[in-house]
């Protein structure tokens, strides 16, 4: 969503300003105005995913122990019935006993919460996290 540049001041206490710029300089900015770009592009997604119907994409990725009895089962049959939502999974094989797999969703916010909740909620399944964004031409 390219649009024209519009220059516009902002005020704040130099303290909150300097936290600032030491924070920005942390994460690799080299100028306040991408970064603040970037802080608001990161707000609107927030508010697109938790508040409206848009087309979101999520990236699932999660740790278990292959040898639980059925999860691996349980875990293909699960993407099977949900594959109009699953765009991809990719397999590592961790170490002996662990797996890693990273799942891409696309589908409303609250599907890709609730499919990506339920796998995670598998016995099994050591660890994991959903990072949602929108849609490209949300942005
Ligand atoms: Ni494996």
């Amino acid at each position: 969503m390219k649009g024209k540049l519009v220059r516009f001041g902002v005020s704040m206490e130099d303290t909150l300003l300097d936290k600032f710029d030491r924070l920005i300089s942390k994460r690799g900015y080299t100028n306040r105005s991408e970064a603040i770009r970037d802080f608001v592009r990161n707000e609107l997604v927030e508010e697109g995913i938790h508040g409206g119907d848009a087309a979101s994409f999520g990236v699932l990725s999660f740790v278990y122990d292959h040898r639980v009895r059925g999860l691996e089962a349980k875990l293909t049959d699960f993407q099977h019935d949900h594959f109009k939502c699953i765009v991809s999974t990719s397999h590592v094989h961790i170490d002996h006993d662990n797996c890693l797999e990273v799942i891409i969703l696309k589908d409303k916010a609250e599907k890709v919460n609730e499919v990506a909740n339920r796998i995670l909620s598998y016995k099994g399944v050591k660890h994991g996290e959903l990072s949602l964004t929108l849609a490209g031409k949300e942005l």
